[in-house]
């Protein structure tokens, strides 16, 4: 029997959820940056044996989802129907293996949000009162005095004022707890990681915890009270209910497997709710807690904060296409390195920078480099010294020893790492075997040995393959479609998909496996050359930024069909493929071009332009073209640049 099939063993669970994220915005990096990090860890833990279980999902009720909805003149349901399936496609997209998507407005979860409020009340922890605070509808949160930044402005949303608000409420017993939770905490430390936001909520519950609101009745869309149809239950204790919810709490199955959750990931604004809110509200229902909430880092751009009115909100599957574009492989390739980036150069827990030459130099370096090029330069010397066939290694060709330890020791690291989310210290292990192994190919050089120590040879090839056997089953949390790619190539028949990490740990390598080398998985991107050393640039007439130049969304585009706009004299009507979606634009290139003309061209259009409604059909983008003295010459690209490809 394989490892794989003994998995489950009773005892070896691992549940781990990602916040559930509001509807009131479409989702971008920072939520990716979380649900990312939860799906490698999910993917490893099941990789190594675990009976692994992955939330995420969506908070939909709330005042800010009704006021986004009334601006936008639709239902709170249709809107959070909307935003729910953006949210969905990105994690397709980046190609997150969630094993349930849970969201708020669900039947399923409402009952249970509804019954832990009843039994709350029933046992008198929650009681009718008043409450009066600075409340930020951004955070869903009311916040001390003491909290606030200048002018009442949040703590959290910079610039954003407060409300002062007063109204009858629910309120939990709150303060009950304190001492229950101090001691907690004190007793496990690990309940609430890194150290610097244990320490961080530990001060806050310290000075003192009030009890708090867990009701509104200014507005409706949210789970009604089910004694007192006049309120609805607070988002936040509404929203937190989520991670039993979807186990079906109380008698489900997944209830019974799975809870308590090992770790809550959440971003650090949320800490508190996740670290002392909830615990208290489940021990309070006598239900267990969990194991841990991990806090990590805030994602910059440039330094800031995302934000709307800085235009610097990136858009995951947006910059997927575009580093697709500009290193010619397809989204899903470029997805993988965009995960890869985010979890090898920020230490998870920490603050981090996002920034495209980062992730170009990763790319190259890391990727191209020291997995892919030891792929390419070691396949084809299968290929041509040895039909192709991996030969068996010679234990007594010297060298290999300190290869194999190298492999045995990262391997048994990595469990460690993971459960700690350290995903800096793992890849960085992954990285120390792809040292080793490159720099043994180095030295063995087989190319050269080949000629005269041809049994040394066939053992140094066959060693470096298994060194990327083991890399890659390795990497795969991390890059699910690249590693298959790499595992194609090797030519191991058992597929990828149900190698365990106990696997990794066996050599050697299969003899007799045929490879199938093929094209590089991660060509390198050249970036162009900066000429400012050279050429001394005049601006003429009047500038833009490159923050105003990159808020243009300029794309290669492949033209699939193409007609007259009838009873016009310049007009054609295109139907274009952006490579993930298909528009129509319209042009007014007649007489230079013809509507035949145009069909099969690559072409370059300005993707978000508002769209605008011509003679009848809505244009959405336009097309690029030079003109001159009464001529036109369509913009076009060379070296084949892929539909979808950006224009930087
Ligand atoms: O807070 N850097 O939802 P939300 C890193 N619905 N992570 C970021 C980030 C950034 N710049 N921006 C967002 C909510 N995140 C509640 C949660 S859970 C019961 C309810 C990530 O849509 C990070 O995980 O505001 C953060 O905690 C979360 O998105 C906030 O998502």
């Amino acid at each position: 029997m394989s490892f794989w099939e003994v998995a489950t063993v009773a005892g070896k669970t691992y549940y781990i959820t990602t916040p559930i994220y509001y509807v009131n915005d479409v989702p971008h990096i920072g939520h990716a940056y979380t649900t990312i990090a939860a799906d490698v860890a999910a993917r490893f833990k099941r990789l190594a044996g675990y009976d692994t279980f992955f939330l995420t999902g969506t908070d939909e009720h709330g005042i800010n989802v009704e006021r986004v909805a009334q601006r936008n003149a639709v239902t709170p349901q249709a809107w959070t129907d909307r935003i729910a399936a953006d949210f969905r496609r990105l994690w397709e997209t980046l190609n997150i293996s969630h094993d349930d998507f849970i969201r708020t407005t669900e039947p399923r979860h409402e009952r249970v949000a509804a019954g832990l409020f009843q039994r709350l009340y029933d046992q008198g922890d929650i009681y009718l009162g008043k409450y009066e605070g600075w409340y930020c509808a951004s955070c869903e949160s009311f916040y001390l005095e003491s909290e606030l930044g200048p002018d009442h402005t949040c703590p959290v949303h910079t610039g954003r004022k407060t409300e002062w608000t007063s109204e009858e409420s629910y309120l939990f017993r709150l303060s009950k707890y304190q001492e229950w939770w101090l001691r907690y905490v004190e007793e496990h430390p690990s309940a609430i990681e890194p150290e610097a936001r244990r320490n961080e909520v530990v001060s806050f519950v310290r000075s003192g915890l009030r009890d708090l609101s867990v009701s509104r009745s200014t507005f409706t869309w949210g789970v009604p009270v089910p004694f007192d149809r006049r309120h609805v239950i607070y988002v936040w204790i509404d929203a937190l209910t989520n991670y039993i919810s979807a186990l079906g709490y109380p008698d489900g199955e997944r209830y019974a497997r799975f809870w308590p959750a090992t770790v809550h990931l959440v971003g650090k604004e949320i800490v508190r709710f996740h670290a002392v809110y909830w615990p208290i509200l489940l021990h309070a229902a006598g239900i267990p807690v969990p194991q841990q909430t991990f806090a990590h880092g805030w994602l910059t751009f440039g330094g800031q904060k995302f934000s709307k009115s800085l235009g610097n909100v990136i858009d995951p599957a947006a910059l997927a296409r575009e580093i697709a574009g500009e290193a010619g492989v397809d989204t899903a390739i470029a997805v993988d390195a965009i995960r890869y980036f985010l979890l090898r150069e920020i230490p998870f827990g920490s603050d981090g920078d996002f920034n495209k030459p980062g992730l170009v130099h990763r790319f190259n370096a890391d990727l191209a480099n020291d997995y892919g090029n030891l792929l390419n330069r070691t396949l084809p010397q299968v290929e041509r010294h040895f039909d192709g066939v991996v030969p068996s290694p010679d234990p007594t060709a010297g060298g290999v020893g300190g290869l194999r330890q190298t492999a045995a020791e990262v391997v048994d690291s990595l469990d460690d790492a993971i459960s700690r989310l350290d995903f800096t210290r793992a890849l960085g292990e992954i990285w120390r075997l792809l040292g080793a192994a490159n720099k043994y190919l180095d030295e063995e050089a087989p190319w050269r040995t080949v000629k005269t120590d041809r049994r040394r040879a066939g053992t140094a090839l066959a060693n470096t393959v298994e060194a990327l056997r083991v890399a890659t089953i390795a990497l795969s949390p991390w890059l699910p479609t690249a590693a298959q790619r790499v595992w194609d190539q090797l030519g191991i028949p058992t597929p990828l998909g149900v190698q365990r990490l106990e696997d990794a740990r066996r050599g050697p390598f299969p003899p007799g496996t045929r490879v199938r080398p093929g094209a590089p998985i991660f060509p390198r991107i050249e970036t162009k050359v900066a000429t400012t050393d050279t050429v001394e640039a005049k601006p003429v007439g009047e500038t833009i930024s490159i923050e105003e130049f990159r808020r243009l969304d300029i794309r290669v585009a492949e033209v699939l069909e193409a007609k007259r706009v009838p009873n016009t004299d310049k007009l054609i009507e295109a139907t274009i493929d952006l490579g993930d979606e298909v528009r129509t634009i319209i042009t007014g290139l007649i007489p230079q071009y013809t509507p035949e003309e145009l069909v099969g061209k690559r072409i370059i259009v300005l993707a978000n332009l508002a769209p605008r409604r011509v003679r009848g059909v809505d244009s959405h983008g336009m097309l690029l073209a030079a003109e001159w003295e009464g001529q036109v010459a369509l913009l076009t690209v060379e070296k084949g640049a892929p539909k979808g490809a950006r224009i930087t």
